[in-house]
């Protein structure tokens, strides 16, 4: 397939005089484009008037609070019901096939949990800040919120993102393969405040953290990053934390693995070594092909994959399309993202969309005209450091087929001629 030829074809198309959806014909019934859309009748197209341009509609206290148009039903979180044997130990995936720009909404941020949902009650919740530290503190939720606070975005990705994908290309959805990350905006303390606040022992070298969940779970964090840029957050999008995301207080350590971000957060031990929790050795490490496993594999690696089109979101005939992605790393910034049109042959510099931002979703897009022809669609990202974004066959070469957490590799999928998209891995 001709991508080199494609970018001039995009460009010109993007560039030019030329009616993008070639709507010119539209009002008169002749039109390429839309078969759906405008060859169906309608008694709400203007100058009609609908059903609902005829009456009054409902008052304003009619929703105290907001929620999705009723047609929007379908755009929820999804669990896949044989991953897990019960719900309370499990995951939803966030439904990024309809997500657009790089905030997740509150109700569609993806949920992982190791011992269910707890509802936590904030006036009896603490925070307990103790071990190798001058001043133990024991902090109410008033008393964490006159700290000094801070607001940033970022992402949370689970590490198992993709995990279900390491051996064959096995979830035909993007929701399924990608639904792990999600991203938003948190408000709280920053770590490094509250560690100030008690005095660090000049032995401490690693803090504890700790959920109030049934699981208390809890892992190891080394101090540095404690003090570079975790946060305590108690709000998400400008409203509370939603119980699903850790409500009344969390951790976010951004740019690790999602499992450290500790939800429910309730315990904070300074010590001068890691404490190899459950969540730090039986799980949450990777076996190698020579029978090692790595462990405190904190980093997010680059990572990106394309939402337009994808299995849930097919192509409607041949034309101009907007191919649409994500990306993030959790290095710092995204700097890159290519694509590809014909498996990885070729590749097209696609164009970052701001708030290109540190650790958090980024968005990318190519303008691209389908000739109606199978293709082969690909993402690949570069981040500030210079990592590129690796094939499933060189992440495999690397780290074999026994892992299940940290599968960044490029996600690739099969166009077919009537439009519809495929997960498929290339060999
Ligand atoms: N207390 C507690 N914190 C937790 C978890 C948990 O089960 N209990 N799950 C962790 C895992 S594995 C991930 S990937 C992230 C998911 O955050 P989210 O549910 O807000 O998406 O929370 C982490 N923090
Ligand atoms: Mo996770």
């Amino acid at each position: 397939m001709a991508a080199r030829s494609q970018r001039g074809d995009a460009a010109d198309a993007a560039l030019g005089r030329r009616s993008v959806l070639g709507l010119g014909a539209a009002l008169t019934g002749s039109l390429a484009l839309g078969r759906d859309a405008f060859a169906e009748q309608t008694d709400a197209a203007p100058p009609s008037d609908a059903p609902w341009s005829q009456s009054l509609g409902a008052g304003v206290v009619d929703r105290p609070y907001g929620r999705p148009a009723a047609f929007e039903a379908g755009v929820i979180r999804r669990n896949v019901p044989w991953l897990t044997a019960g719900t309370e130990s499990s995951i939803s995936f966030s439904p990024l096939q309809s997500l657009n720009g790089i905030i997740t909404p509150n109700g569609l941020f993806f949920e992982r949990y190791h011992a269910g949902r707890p509802d936590v009650d904030p006036a009896r919740h603490r925070l307990m800040i103790h071990g190798m530290v001058e001043r133990p503190l024991l902090l109410t939720m008033p008393d964490i919120m006159r700290f000094p606070s801070v607001s940033r975005i970022h992402f949370i990705e689970c590490p198992a993102n993709g995990g279900m994908e390491w051996r064959a290309a096995q979830l035909n959805s993007l929701q399924f393969t990608h639904g792990m990350v999600s991203c938003a905006e948190w408000t709280g303390v920053r770590l490094s405040t509250l560690i100030e606040e008690v005095g660090v022992r000049k032995e401490a070298t690693w803090a504890m953290v700790e959920g109030a969940d049934g699981a208390h779970m809890n892992r190891s964090l080394p101090l540095e990053k404690c003090l570079d840029d975790c946060l305590v957050v108690y709000a998400q999008n400008g409203e509370a934390l939603r119980p699903e995301q850790g409500y009344p207080l969390r951790l976010v350590v951004p740019g690790w693995e999602g499992n450290v971000s500790i939800k429910w957060l309730r315990r904070i031990k300074l010590g001068d070594k890691p404490w190899f929790s459950r969540e730090e050795t039986a799980k949450y490490t990777d076996l190698m092909p020579d029978g090692t496993s790595r462990g405190f594999t904190w980093l997010i690696d680059a990572k990106s994959v394309i939402t337009f089109p994808c299995p849930e979101k097919p192509l409607n005939g041949p034309g101009l399309y907007e191919i649409r992605g994500l990306a993030w790393t959790g290095n710092g910034k995204v700097t890159r993202v290519d694509v590809s049109v014909d498996g990885g042959a070729n590749w097209t510099t696609a164009q970052l969309h701001a708030p290109v931002l540190s650790k958090a979703l980024t968005r990318f897009s190519l303008p691209w005209r389908w000739d109606g022809k199978p293709a082969l669609l690909e993402s690949r990202v570069t981040d500030e450091t210079g990592y590129v974004q690796p094939t499933i066959t060189q992440l495999r070469a690397k780290r074999g087929t026994n892992s299940i957490y940290h599968n960044n590799a490029i996600q690739t999928w099969q166009v077919k001629a009537d439009g519809s998209v495929f997960d498929v891995q290339l060999g």
